[in-house]
């Protein structure tokens, strides 16, 4: 009896030690809001999604569905609900995209069209489809200009052109503008962009995924007269299917359908340097290591959030490492494996201020997603320069951890503009520009009393460091933590990314000739 219940104890055992083993498979660093089925939606598959913050601040997602566009209140996560939905004739693609509250649906059904859904008032339930423009028939996919009012549907098969624009002027009567087709040839997806500076300043340039042709770079500020300055090719292209450029518009992040199949090589995503769009050029490419195809990709901030098929959600840092991405977490949504195949994650939307990121699955719905701790990234101080301080011993290595190994520093004489002794200034660079949070961590000891630490901040704002933190500087090693989570990109160089440190110590009492002094540890924490 006893053997048998330890048995049954060490069964259950090995079922917890399972259970917690497929936990950790099924994500990494990225944790579950909400998840709503197909049933939830009374659906039979799922495709596209995006996102709406009304006017009031509440966030929404826009989940596409074979059958329907469905929309969601995300604004409390956890507590997510189906707010309504519009249904359209049944087809396994689609696509949507919003503009000043007016959604535009569209799907690869016959004759579909544009759907114009008029979600203003989603904060009072109302949702209304308020036409439907018949002229680019069947259409995969459509593109926002969102800064400058137009809207392209592009993929259109049995419509008028393959790639349409329309003038949102009134968002919910859009007026084609332009040629039939805008493109020469099919572009499955695109993004457009306006640029601010160098020779495109003021253009409206598009980057459209043109299949097995590679990356067509359109000049579309003249609607009457679109312009190809550029076709982008790279090895072994099979499908070019999407992409997004970096924050900076110096890189531009790519998918390809059809390469993992053709290659027989695990998931290949595929890095241009966009610099100059004109001699836009590919740069490598980037893997999880398993086999899924990759598909739909977003850039927000410093960070790519991948829907890869059969792998899931995908969230690689680029902030820092735009041509080596590291992936920093996962949430797989295709649980049976991770195999090539055309179903589990079909996309992704990472845009919402509050962080919250959608996944939308071909076979399971949606997913609400909390990636906090995917997008943390700690760096350590990437160099450091002497404020009235000579080196006793240590260098920058002795600031990445709190080791013993220290950076002593010993007081250097002669006068102070601000009273202070020594101390260091320090830095490292975001991973973006608005980072929501940033941390600077600082461990240090004094070699001796009556003096007093303090941790200043450079605000790029005003040109002039803020301070964050002022105490005794101790005798024990101590760590000081400066939490920056009100309008950090105030902090953020621009163009550079650098956020700049001064640590000083000050002598309340003076207590010896030359203050010597410790530091373990300077390091940064970037909140996405
Ligand atoms: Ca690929
Ligand atoms: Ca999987
Ligand atoms: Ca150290």
């Amino acid at each position: 009896m006893l053997a048998k219940i330890g048995q049954k104890i060490l069964a259950l055992m090995v079922i917890s030690i399972l259970a917690v083993t497929c936990q950790a498979q099924q994500s990494q660093a990225v944790k579950l809001h909400k998840h709503f089925s197909l049933a939830a939606f009374g659906s039979g598959s799922g495709n596209d999604c995006w996102g709406y913050v009304s006017p009031s601040g509440r966030e929404y997602a826009i989940m596409g569905l074979n059958n329907k566009v469905a929309f969601v209140e995300i604004t409390d996560p956890a507590n997510s609900v189906i707010v309504g939905s519009v249904p359209h004739t049944a087809s396994l693609w689609g696509s949507v995209k919003v503009y000043n509250g007016v959604v535009y649906a569209v799907t690869e059904a016959t004759g579909t069209g544009i759907q114009v859904i008029d979600i203003r008032d989603i904060d009072n339930g109302v949702i209304t489809l308020v036409r439907t423009i018949a002229s680019p028939g069947r259409t995969h996919n459509v593109v926002m200009d969102d800064e400058n009012g137009f809207l392209y549907t592009v993929g259109s098969r049995n419509g008028t052109g393959t790639t349409m624009c329309f003038d949102l002027t009134d968002p919910t009567n859009p007026v084609q503008v332009g040629p039939a087709s805008m493109t020469t040839n099919y572009h499955h997806d695109a993004q457009i962009v306006t640029y601010d500076s160098g020779p495109f300043a003021g253009k409206q340039i598009w980057y459209g995924f043109s299949e097995n042709r590679g990356i067509d770079i359109y000049d579309m500020t003249n609607k009457n007269n679109p312009v190809m300055i550029k076709r982008v090719i790279y090895p072994n292209m099979g499908y070019c299917h999407q992409g997004w450029l970096s924050h900076d518009k110096k890189y531009l992040y790519v998918d390809d359908e059809f390469d993992e199949s053709n290659l027989q090589v695990p998931t290949r995503s595929l890095i241009f340097n966009v610099e100059d769009p004109l001699n836009a050029y590919y740069v490598g490419s980037f893997t999880t290591g398993l086999l899924a195809i990759d598909h739909n990709q977003y850039v927000d901030d410093g960070f790519v959030f991948q829907a890869n098929y059969r792998s899931g959600l995908r969230v690689f840092e680029v902030g820092d490492n735009p041509i080596s991405p590291i992936q920093t977490g996962w949430y797989d949504t295709f649980l049976a494996d991770d195999n090539r195949g055309y179903d589990g994650a079909w996309s992704c939307y990472p845009f919402f201020p509050s962080g919250t990121v959608l996944v939308s699955d071909i076979n399971t719905g949606l997913y609400i997603l909390d990636v906090t701790e995917a997008t943390t990234r700690r760096k350590p101080a990437a160099d450091f320069s002497l404020l009235r301080a000579s080196v006793v011993s240590g260098n920058l290595a002795s600031l990445e951890a709190s080791d013993g190994n220290e950076l002593r520093l010993s007081e250097v004489g002669g006068s102070s503009p601000d009273g202070s002794a020594a101390g260091i200034e320090t830095s490292a660079n975001a991973f973006d520009s608005s980072p929501d949070r940033i941390e600077v961590k600082v461990v240090s000891r004094a070699a001796s009393g009556g003096y007093r630490q303090r941790i200043r901040v450079f605000n790029w704002t005003t040109n002039s460091y803020d301070e964050f933190s002022s105490e005794p500087f101790q005798l024990a090693s101590t760590t000081r933590t400066v939490v920056i989570a009100n309008q950090a990109n105030r902090y953020v160089q621009p163009g550079t990314n650098a956020v700049k440190v001064q640590i000083k110590w000050f002598a309340d009492v003076r207590t010896v000739a030359r203050l010597q002094a410790g530091i373990d540890e300077v390091s940064f924490k970037f909140v996405r």
